[in-house]
């Protein structure tokens, strides 16, 4: 229990962040947590895994890859836990599998849609956004970037870190100079928490003021996000929660004193519509996004859990 709580708290402090990251991060935990309860009885078991589960997907309510990675590493059905456990493993390894291979896959279906001198934006630091431009990079396509700073964490930061090391020539600005700079821009590219069955994106903070800018300029905004970020529960009309976090992340509370009358909000995600996005590239092909209740239907499945 001590490493699954381990990473819960990694997942919640974003020391493991990112919606793939923290997927991968949670299922190999239930993988490993699982193998330590071979004592049990079959019903302590599932118990003990069910209540696993909920601490992992308790730590951030928005990706919607967390529940779902949860959702797909859990079952099983044998009532030998010594076959539950293998069961469990088996799952993990194939998501984990799926899920690193749907990266490679997402990079080249969506470098297609990059050309030669394109000037690419991006927001936050998305894994699936990234290895689409590294592979356009990688194609010899002659192509840069300008990336937000992604305010109040910064994960631009990790974005341009990341494509400098590959070679690929960045720019960094400030959240704020998005519209400005969205004239040098031929291509907006961001990755996804969750979408939801009508098409809607939600993603860090700010990326639907991308997407708006994207709009009034004509400029295409392309999703980069693995089939497991299609949230099925919204299918139930459930909405994505989007994650209040600490004041303290957008300014010191030392700054406030003596200002009694301010409050500060730090929501961590915004709602792109459908109608601003162009192509959602998953590792199973590029789609509208109207067809988001195929992918789900398809690939996770609307057979829902209903707790
Ligand atoms: C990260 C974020 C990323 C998505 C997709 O938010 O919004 O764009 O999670 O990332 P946070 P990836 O830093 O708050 O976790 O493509 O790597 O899954």
């Amino acid at each position: 229990m001590d490493d699954l709580l381990s990473t819960a708290e990694k997942i919640r402090s974003m020391e493991i962040r990112g919606a793939g990251r923290i997927a991968v991060a949670a299922s190999a935990a239930l993988r490993d947590y699982a193998r330590t309860l071979a004592s049990l009885d079959i019903e302590e078991f599932s118990i003990k895994i069910e209540e696993a589960a909920k601490t992992l997907v308790d730590t951030r309510p928005t990706a919607v890859s967390l529940p779902n990675a949860v959702m797909l590493t859990k079952k099983h059905t044998s009532l030998n836990v010594g076959e539950a456990i293998d069961e469990i493993i088996g799952n993990s390894d194939t998501f984990i599998k799926n899920a690193t291979e749907a990266l490679g896959k997402i990079g080249r279906i969506g470098a297609e849609r990059i050309r030669d001198g394109d000037v690419i934006m991006t927001h936050c630091n998305s894994h699936a956004a990234l290895s689409i431009i590294k592979t356009a990079f990688d194609q010899g396509k002659d192509i840069s970037v300008i990336a937000t700073e992604s305010r109040p964490r910064r994960q631009g930061f990790i974005t341009i870190r990341e494509l400098s090391e590959h070679g690929i020539p960045t720019t960094l600005i400030v959240d704020s100079a998005v519209r400005l700079t969205m004239k040098e821009v031929d291509l907006v590219v961001v990755g996804a928490d969750s979408i939801s069955v009508n098409g809607a994106l939600i993603n860090k903070i700010g990326t639907s003021q991308l997407a708006l800018a994207a709009q009034e300029a004509r400029k295409n905004v392309i999703v980069a996000a693995e089939t497991y970020k299609f949230s099925p529960r919204t299918l139930l009309g459930e909405m994505v929660e989007i994650e209040d976090r600490s004041a303290d992340e957008v300014i010191d509370p030392q700054l406030l004193k003596g200002m009694p009358n301010v409050k500060v909000k730090n929501p961590g995600f915004d709602v792109t519509p459908a109608e601003y996005i162009d192509l959602i590239i998953t590792e199973v092909g590029a789609f509208p996004p109207a067809m988001a209740f195929a992918i789900i239907r398809d690939y996770l499945g609307i057979e829902l859990d209903h707790h």
